[in-house]
């Protein structure tokens, strides 16, 4: 292949020396032909620096990093897997751009079939020069009417159509159906098009036309479609070429390449827009003065350089600036120019392909030349058919140049020593030019030695291709629909959640007045918040989250000091027998003593007791109902501080002085409020879920006194267990609440709280599953296991830091076999309802910051609420959408959200503390 370097005459400059102007002596005339001709040969190494660079050119495109040279652009097409051949259906396939000035519909049925084939209807339609330059509603208007005339032709029933766009140029995808242009090519130059989305301006049109309600699912590039128009074969067609007006072409890369995808499994393909490649250095040495000419007179000058030596719309025009030099140059037809030669594009590819062809070619040149208002000498026919062979060989070779390198970064990416890989080809250059496909074949095999490829002619120009895009593009936009339907109930508006504050305002109000109420708003006998004089060492216990703890609290001067030990309360023991349960605490207490060297010492206790307890003073709690997994017999009904007290006494733990129960909202209340006053009210956001907070007495039936503050337990959980909620509850909270141990039971709670989620998450997967939207509709047994789906893993699927393929693994370990939309799918579902979950909890929170502030008649009231909870503490969106939904529902309330760090364990002893004070001053 290597050649003869060129001797560089320029343009009308006859050899040094020559004896008269005009005509050139023989010899030099077939030097400058020669010369001519040479300037489109191209070396084996020029292909080889030209692969190289494009390679380069892709993998820097696929970081993403922005690089200095116009380079290839790798662009994600959303098609991330090759045809399964089981897509079916009827499907509209609108292609343009593919070949010049014109469009195509097709009506394509894919029968689902493997092998089974239909075939496509089609309509090709010219589209006039001044709606190619014209605007882009004129464009689309005309795309919309040859649409609509094809589907009148055709009697197409107007029913549910569903359409892939095939839109052959540069486009930034943010989805199967969201495409922006970025640049036109190929001699289009409508207005108004660039930076748009290209399938809302068709949307547009097809609505101004009105006629057919059509669906347009996907837009496609045409080299996707030639890819995925290939039957599923021995060898998977991973590579998609088109060379036609323009040329460029796809592959499946791995998706962990490509770098504005956020993916790490699975292939993705990615357009390569090579048209755009023009590194100087490598294209440099190769672009003549008729390739520079050509662009300068273009459309689109300095752009598409790469794309100018290889594309259809280009060849002819390339020829035809060849003939005018060498005819100008008196080397060609007697140096005679018509107009017609010297007129832009006046040279057809079609020309250029009849021209070279091998067995009628010849005669071709004469007729054709003629048309152009030339008379050829056989001679002057016979040097036009090696220019026009000179520059499609060297297009051949460029795109094979090209090809190589797609084929070197797939053997790169796939790690493979030798790739075995099929090639979809499309395009009237391919399919019309009697010798660039076997040039191209033969140069691919010497750039790219070790890849074994086969090149598969696509039979209808992609049509295929594009209707099976659009048919996974149509079951994905199902799934999305079923995925919205499902989920619709668990997006509540701002009407929803004002309700459902004006709905606890008038529970709390009933329940403070000790009428039928789904708030019991249980008196806790605790009246202030800590004021800092508080001293001496307490037991504390904390009952009722998911730890269960015995702490040592110091309470001094300089603070508070706490040590503390966790210790499991089995469920055997949470289920079993009160006296067991209580044994259990006790047994705990007296190892902690031991560990603590406390044996013998008489410490006050605070017992946080995390249930609903009507209490009848501080230390007398009676149990109204277990919640959050708990159902020890012979509690319900009983004064939980006897209970302890009586396993107190069978273990002789003698030393042990219970003074105080509080429920976990007022310890964590006490505990926020000691390093705040202002901390007015309690949260749990945890296993179960709750608030309290400090209530004028004298809205307090059943409590002696009217001045002053009285702490109030509302337990909130069992909001709506009067059925108010039943408008928000969906079919999935049902399910959750009918397999509970409590049905009809803390039906808010249910809601929110890290008991449940985890639950209502899993029951939307398997309802999911069932509608074939997720895991290809495939149960698996381990979906079907009730608490598989911990309310943890929402917090970790949710957070922000984790890509999507952290998403999947924490699935993959609960045995789900996924795809990364399936993994998409399921970091929305825990979104929907963990932000269900938060805004439930908001409007509560509203609530209660609402009726302090009236209590107290002020225009504004700044409030902080003490917060404790793994829930609310570990998932990264709870506390802000918990705030976000208070600022909205109360906004004349200034509320700070305090974490409590020690828990409600030093509540539990600050309780006991202001008791032990309060005690001591009645004493005095
Ligand atoms: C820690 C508190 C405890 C409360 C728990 C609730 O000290 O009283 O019950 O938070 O959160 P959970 O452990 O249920 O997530
Ligand atoms: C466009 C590509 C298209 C190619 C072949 C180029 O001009 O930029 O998107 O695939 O032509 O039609
Ligand atoms: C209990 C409340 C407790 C809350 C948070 C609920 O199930 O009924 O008493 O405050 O859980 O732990």
């Amino acid at each position: 292949m290597d050649s003869v370097e060129p001797s560089g005459l320029q343009p009308g400059e006859g050899a040094p020396g020559c004896p008269q102007k005009g005509l050139l002596q023989p010899s030099d005339s077939s030097e400058l032909v020669q010369e001519c001709l040479q300037r489109f040969k191209v070396t084996r190494t020029q292909l080889q620096h030209i692969q190289a660079s494009l390679l380069d050119s892709m993998e820097q495109a696929l970081t993403g990093k922005a690089s200095s040279a116009p380079g290839v652009q790798m662009l994600p097409t959303y098609v991330d897997s090759t045809p399964h051949g089981n897509e079916q259906g009827n499907f509209v396939v609108l292609e343009l751009g593919a070949s010049g000035a014109s469009l195509r519909v097709l009506w394509v049925t894919l029968t689902g079939i493997k092998g089974q084939r239909v075939e496509p209807k089609s309509q090709e339609f010219v589209i006039p020069q001044e709606v190619v330059l014209g605007t882009g509603q004129q464009l689309f208007d005309f795309a919309a009417r040859c649409l609509f005339e094809f589907l009148d032709a055709h009697s197409v029933r107007n029913q549910g159509l569903q359409l892939g766009f095939s839109f052959s140029f540069p486009c930034h995808q943010t989805g199967l159906d969201r495409s922006t242009l970025i640049s036109w090519t190929k001699g289009f130059r409508c207005s108004g098009v660039e930076g748009q989305d290209v399938v809302q301006l068709l949307r547009d049109a097809i609505q101004r036309q009105g006629a057919y309600n059509i669906d347009v699912v996907a837009v496609v590039n045409d080299t996707v479609g030639t890819m995925m128009s290939c039957e599923p074969g021995v060898r998977p067609c991973e590579v998609g070429l088109i060379v036609d007006t323009g040329t460029n072409a796809c592959y499946m890369e791995e998706a962990r390449h490509v770098a504005v995808l956020d993916e790490d499994r699975g292939r993705t393909c990615v357009s390569v827009e090579w048209g755009s490649f023009s590194d100087d250095g490598a294209l440099g040495p190769v672009l003549t003065t008729f390739d520079h000419a050509l662009d300068h007179a273009s459309l689109n000058p300095g752009a598409q350089r790469f794309e100018k030596m290889i594309g259809g719309l280009y060849l002819g025009e390339l020829v035809r600036l060849v003939l005018a030099h060498l005819a100008e140059h008196r080397v060609l037809f007697g140096g005679y120019t018509s107009s017609a030669l010297l007129s832009q594009g006046s040279i057809l590819l079609e020309h250029v392909a009849e021209m070279e062809d091998p067995s009628t070619g010849a005669a071709r040149v004469h007729a054709i030349l003629q048309d152009l208002g030339l008379s050829p000498e056989a001679s002057d026919a016979e040097l036009v058919q090696r220019v026009c062979a000179a520059v499609c060989s060297r297009a051949a070779q460029l795109c094979a140049a090209a090809l190589a390198a797609i084929l070197s970064r797939l053997q790169r990416s796939r790690e493979q020593q030798i790739l075995q890989v099929a090639v979809a080809t499309g395009g009237r250059v391919l399919e019309q030019h009697p010798r660039f496909y076997s040039i191209l074949q033969e140069t691919v095999k010497l750039l790219a030695s070790e890849c074994d490829v086969s090149f598969i002619p696509s039979v209808d120009g992609g049509g295929r291709g594009v209707a099976m895009v659009t048919a996974v593009a149509a079951r994905l936009a199902a799934h999305r629909r079923l995925l919205e339907e499902t989920l619709a109930p668990f997006r509540l508006s701002r009407e929803q959640l004002a309700a459902v504050q004006t709905q606890m305002r008038e529970a709390m109000a009933k329940g403070l007045r000790r009428e039928a109420s789904s708030l019991r708003m249980l008196p806790t006998y605790v009246r202030a918040t800590p004021d800092g004089s508080e001293r001496g060492d307490f037991l504390a216990l904390d009952l009722g989250g998911t730890n269960f703890r015995v702490l040592l609290v110091r309470v001094a001067e300089g603070g508070v000091r706490i040590v503390n030990q966790v210790y499991a309360i089995p469920e055997c023991v949470a289920q079993g027998s009160g006296q067991q349960l209580f044994d259990h605490i006790v047994d705990c207490i007296m190892d902690f003593q031991e560990k603590q060297g406390l044996r013998g010492q008489s410490l006050p206790l605070g017992f946080t007791f995390s249930f609903p307890c009507k209490q009848l003073g501080l230390d007398q709690g009676i149990l109204l109902n277990w919640t959050k997994g708990f159902n020890a017999s012979g509690c319900e009904g009983q004064d939980v501080v006897y209970l302890l007290r009586e396993a107190i006494k069978r273990k002789q733990a003698v030393e042990l002085n219970v003074v105080a129960i509080v429920n976990d909202t007022v310890g964590t209340m006490m505990s926020c409020g000691y390093e705040d006053p202002r901390c007015e009210m309690g949260l749990i956001v945890g296993t179960g879920t709750n608030a309290c907070y400090m209530e004028e007495l004298q809205n307090v039936a059943g409590v002696a006194g009217d001045s002053g503050h009285m702490c109030i337990n509302m337990e909130w959980g069992a909001f709506g267990d009067d059925g108010s909620l039943g408008m928000l509850s969906t079919c999935f909270d049902v399910r959750v609440d009918q397999v509970s141990i409590n049905p009809g039971k803390q039906r808010f709670e249910k809601m929110i709280s890290g008991m449940y989620l985890g639950e209502i998450v899993r029951h939307i997967l398997l309802h999911l599953t069932s509608l074939g939207v997720l895991f290809q509709g495939q149960q698996t047994q381990r979906l079907q296991t009730r608490d598989i789906f911990k309310t943890k893993f929402l917090s970790e699927i949710e957070s922000d830091s984790l890509a999507l393929r952290q998403v999947r693994a924490i699935l993959e370990d609960l045995g789900l076999p996924l795809t990364s939309d399936d993994a998409l799918i399921v970091l929305e579902v825990c979104q929907a309802v963990s932000r269900r979950a938060a805004q439930l909890c908001g409007a509560g929170v509203a609530a209660v910051v609402e009726k302090i502030r009236e209590n107290r008649g002020l225009e504004e009231l700044t409030v902080s609420v003490g917060v404790d909870g793994t829930l609310y503490k570990v998932h990264p969106h709870f506390a802000s959408l918990v705030a976000a939904t208070v600022r909205e529902l109360a906004p004349r309330c200034m509320v700070t959200f305090l974490q409590s760090e020690d828990g409600s364990g030093k509540g539990a002893a600050l309780v006991t503390a202001v008791a032990c004070r309060l005690a001591q001053m009645a004493h005095v």
